[in-house]
């Protein structure tokens, strides 16, 4: 039987309106809804892969055993009897801290999942969590933390009604947003062009989103949190500070004023590579236009000073008067707050109560940083990580020197992961349970509809039915959870996990239609469930000082976590350029047709705009003796891969690009990607020593590395690429 659907794309945060074609489990075709209040009709080619997705007969439908000859299926009371003894023994033996347990980024597209998260970890009681954030936004929650009062108080672009957007190390054109939900940025750069509005792009690659811009600058990689400083200590100089309707809510103003006083565009040029009248022009047209709004994301976040550039970002916003006023840098006001429910359910948590075991790394809302989780498993030692629950996540490819997490798992006593794949992490699991997929079960965006360009609302029940032996994410927590529970004996085994019981009855649904009463629109759970269509709460409004969740709603500018940061910033101003002629500067970067690690076996994202390759300026292959197609190998301090180089001019002289996600040849097994598309991990060169010290995330981003031809034809032979070849079993 064929249908038709409205529905939301659950595979980013754009959460695109759609129309689908159900055929079965399958979709069959795929278009916009034209109706929805942010996507218009926008969607892009990933959303045509649900058809591929729908139909994939890779993906896991029962729970699988590894043995020796590799994975059988197993049934589900026995898996989750494994899973909760083999667990339960290893805590009984070596406490609770021996279990560790990460958590992808699908899981943040599933609001059961995020519910049942928390009681899950409470359950298991163990302070080796881990999950995507240390890889991804820490720094843009710190910084809000600090300066808002509330991790979860993070602004907004108001893209649609502003005069001038300041872009810092995004490319929305191609990953389609973070922590913005603003579908078709294509569409939405030009409609602020067309209104007489600019965009500016800062990065060290002229992306998609700088083609699209008003004008782009070229930066070196990891020096942002200068050149923040540098248009900061400008607007102080020029007498350009103009903080307008926040005057009143501003504490350490003063200080902050002294902290960036030696951070001059003139100092500062040499090392961020913009010259000083670029810098001081820019300080002067974003504090003149009418509105403006800077915005930052993966690039900035995921370096040494991310959080110091997540603080400047909202400086500049407050310095400006830009925060919080329409076309700036605003606050949501979603149909869930989730401010008020994380606090409500006990997890809005804090920072830096207890460090990692190994090299004391700071916690962050209860969870370390994931840099550390590869020493976790490998030192021996009270608290030693040796077993390990892995759900909707690939660290492998996704964790600073994935190859040396790829080598930590195997010694582990027993691993569990919760998937829809066998990929480059499951593999390694004793046991994985298969996890119903997007579109197999009911949803809503309770944490990306907190921070779209408009506040919407959308529900929607499943839209495929998912295969028999797959069970839904937050199913598969209550039951290994309770199972897990009752190992321990005693009081605490008897009544198994009470939080988890009380979910299971009631039901996330029930909890999520409370929520949405609750909140702020008082929206009815059945009403949305009759919309056709996202339903629309209207553009951002201003929210301060209402919002902010510092003692006394103020806003802190200058906190001492930051500024004892700055004299470590103050000595490079100092030093002579580091880098060697051979050095190259790494940094990352994202396709269209990709979804991090997890949708390049589909056909629809084999395409030859999707292949991993490594960007070189032509002035750096010439010093090198390279050409175009010719496979090289990359080295750091880390490990070395080789790939095929694609020599252009959209990259910065002295930095090289490699997309993230890739590294597939791992995989050699009937689940595998044709090898054209196994590309080469860029996490085999990243460094888990390098981190933003304040928040624990990963410094992915200026990784020194060496470029030199391969010494030997790759490691396929058609001269594709590969890291390291491994079998399934
Ligand atoms: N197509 C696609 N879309 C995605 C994803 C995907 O894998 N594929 N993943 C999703 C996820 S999980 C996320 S978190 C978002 C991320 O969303 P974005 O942050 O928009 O995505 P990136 O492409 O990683 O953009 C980072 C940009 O920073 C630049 N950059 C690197 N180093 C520096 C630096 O030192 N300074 C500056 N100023 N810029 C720098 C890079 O060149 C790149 O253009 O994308 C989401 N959307
Ligand atoms: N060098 C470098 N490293 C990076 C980044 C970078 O830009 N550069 N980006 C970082 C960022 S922003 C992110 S978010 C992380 C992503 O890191 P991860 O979350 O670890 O990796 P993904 O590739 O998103 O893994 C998704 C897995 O979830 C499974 N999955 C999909 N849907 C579901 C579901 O509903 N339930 C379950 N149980 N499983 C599901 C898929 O099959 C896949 O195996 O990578 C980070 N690592
Ligand atoms: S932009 Fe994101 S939400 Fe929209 S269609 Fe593409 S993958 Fe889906
Ligand atoms: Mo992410």
């Amino acid at each position: 039987m064929i249908g038709k659907r409205l529905c939301v794309c659950p595979l980013c945060e754009a959460m695109c309106g759609l129309e689908v074609e159900v055929q079965g489990h399958r979709v069959v075709d795929v278009r916009g809804d034209n109706a929805d209040p942010l996507s218009a009709g926008f969607f892009c080619p990933k959303a045509r892969a649900l058809q591929d997705l729908t139909a994939d007969s890779s993906r896991l439908s029962q729970p699988m055993l590894r043995g020796a000859d590799g994975f059988s299926p197993i049934s589900w009371p026995k898996a989750i009897q494994l899973a909760a003894s083999e667990l339960g023994r290893i805590q009984r033996e070596h406490g609770r801290d021996a279990v560790g347990f990460y958590t992808g980024n699908p899981n943040l597209h599933s609001y059961a999942a995020q519910l049942v998260e928390l009681p899950f970890k409470q359950m298991l009681g163990s302070r080796n969590t881990y999950s995507t954030a240390s890889v991804d936004h820490l720094p843009h929650m710190y910084a809000a933390l600090e300066m808002f009062g509330h991790p979860l108080l993070l602004t907004v672009p108001d893209i649609d009604r502003t005069d001038l957007m300041l872009i810092i190390g995004a490319n929305p054109a191609e990953s389609n947003g973070s922590l913005m939900g603003a579908p078709g940025m294509p569409m939405r750069l030009r409609s602020l062009r067309a209104r007489g509005g600019r965009v500016i792009v800062v990065d060290p690659r002229r992306t998609r989103t700088a083609e699209l811009a008003d004008r782009h600058l070229f930066i070196k990689p990891g020096t942002d949190a200068l050149f923040l400083l540098a248009l900061a200590s400008t607007l102080f100089a020029e007498d350009l500070v103009c903080t307008a309707h926040l005057t009143e809510l501003l504490v350490g103003l003063p200080n902050l004023a002294v902290a960036c006083a030696p951070f001059t565009p003139e100092r500062v040029a040499p090392l961020v590579g913009i010259d000083s009248a670029t810098i001081i022009d820019l300080a002067r047209e974003f504090s003149r236009a009418s509105s403006a709004v800077c915005y930052g994301r993966l690039g900035v976040c995921t370096q040494t000073y991310g959080s110091i550039c997540a603080w400047l970002i909202n400086s500049l916003n407050v310095l400006t008067g830009n925060l919080d006023r329409i076309g700036g840098a605003m606050f949501p006001r979603p149909a869930i707050d989730l401010v008020g429910a994380s606090t409500l359910l006990g997890a809005a948590g804090g920072r830096g109560r207890w460090g990692s075991r190994v090299r004391g790394l700071p916690e962050f809302g209860g969870d370390l940083p994931l840099a550390a989780l590869a020493e976790e498993i490998e030192t021996p030692g009270r608290g030693q990580v040796r077993g390990l629950i892995t759900s909707a996540g690939n660290p492998v490819l996704s964790a600073p020197n994935g190859a040396r997490l790829e080598r930590a798992l195997a010694g582990l006593d027993f691993m569990v992961s919760i998937d829809c794949y066998l990929n480059e992490t499951t593999r390694h699991a004793h046991l994985v349970l298969p996890a119903a997929m997007p579109l197999e079960r009911d949803h809503y965006d309770v944490v990306f509809r907190a921070f779209g360009v408009r506040d919407t609302a959308r529900y929607q029940g499943c839209v495929v039915t998912p295969p028999p032996g797959v069970r839904e994410d937050w199913r598969i927590y209550c039951q290994l959870g309770r199972r897990l529970a009752r190992t321990r004996g005693g009081l605490a085994g008897r009544f198994g996990s009470p939080a988890l019981a009380a979910i299971e009855t009631l039901s996330p649904r029930r909890i999520l239609s409370a929520l949405l009463r609750l909140g702020p629109h008082h929206l009815s759970l059945a009403r949305l469930a009759d919309s056709q269509h996202a339903v629309d709460l209207g553009p951002l409004q201003s929210a301060l000082p209402r919002r902010l969740r510092t003692p006394r709603k103020q806003i802190h500018m200058a906190t001492s976590t930051f500024l004892e940061s700055l004299p470590s910033l103050v000595a490079l101003l100092g030093a002579a350029s580091a880098t060697d002629d051979d050095t190259l500067t790494l940094i990352g970067r994202r396709q269209v047709r990709s979804k991090n690690s997890w949708l390049h076996h589909l056909p629809q994202m084999q395409r030859s705009n999707n292949v991993c390759t490594l960007m070189i300026n032509s002035c750096d292959a010439r010093h090198r003796g390279l050409s175009t197609g010719q496979t090289v190998e990359v080295r750091s301090r880390t490990g070395s891969v080789q790939v095929p180089l694609e020599i252009t001019d959209k990259i910065m002289p002295g930095v090289v690009s490699l997309p993230h996600g890739f590294g597939h040849a791992r995989m050699a097994s009937p689940f595998a990607t044709p090898a054209r598309w196994h590309g080469a991990s860029i996490n085999d060169i990243t460094d888990d020593a390098r981190l933003d010290s304040l928040s624990g995330t990963a410094a992915f981003v200026g990784v020194p590395v060496q470029v030199l031809a391969a010494p030997s034809p790759g490691l396929n032979p058609s001269n594709e690429t590969g890291t390291i070849h491994a079998s399934l079993s």
